[in-house]
């Protein structure tokens, strides 16, 4: 199956307003694949409602992955996990006085039964997240296997250039 930038198969959500400085890598990515998405701010302790009703809703909203970004030890991708059987993938935030270890630890180490796939820390895990998303989308989707080879011919590329011009 093709997929269409209008068609947005992944959703986003944030913790907080405050989180969006460590999206831009995730956006970039997303964009330079073009791959749709639906950006989300749901707080899994400030709106917790709305944080069940929408994983509850996500699969017939017609999302395939999830990506719950999130600091401090809220365990946003934990919440909406256990409310949905689709793939959830967490990123936590350096946003508290611990780092980032505090959301690590809240989203790493999910109880068995309800599993969260969690990136590194930070905009670095932020963009993990995109290419993992779009490589569980890839799994059916051929356009998108080539895309993400390209991406990754690309990032050879540059580095085989800078070794280069040494
Ligand atoms: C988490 O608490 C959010 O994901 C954010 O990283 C952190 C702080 O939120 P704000 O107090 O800045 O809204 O839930």
């Amino acid at each position: 199956m093709t997929m269409d930038k209008d068609n947005k198969q992944i959703a986003v959500i944030l913790g907080s307003k405050s989180d969006l400085p460590a999206m831009d890598g995730l956006k970039n990515t997303l964009d330079s694949l073009g791959v749709g998405y639906d950006l989300r701010i749901i707080s899994a302790h400030r709106t917790p409602d709305v944080a069940v009703s929408f994983a509850k809703g996500a699969r017939d909203a017609g999302y395939k992955v999830l990506i719950a970004v999130a600091g401090f030890a809220a365990h946003l991708g934990g919440v909406i996990a256990s409310h949905t059987t689709l793939p959830v993938i967490g990123v936590p935030l350096n946003s508290s006085p611990l780092n980032g270890i505090d959301s690590l630890l809240s989203t790493v180490m999910m109880p068995p039964g309800v599993p969260v796939a969690c990136m590194g820390i930070g905009s670095s895990g932020a963009t993990n997240a995109a290419l993992y998303a779009v490589e569980i989308l890839a799994i059916t989707d051929t356009e998108l296997q080539l895309k993400l080879a390209e991406y990754r011919r690309l990032m050879s590329q540059k580095v085989i250039q800078a070794d280069q011009e040494l």
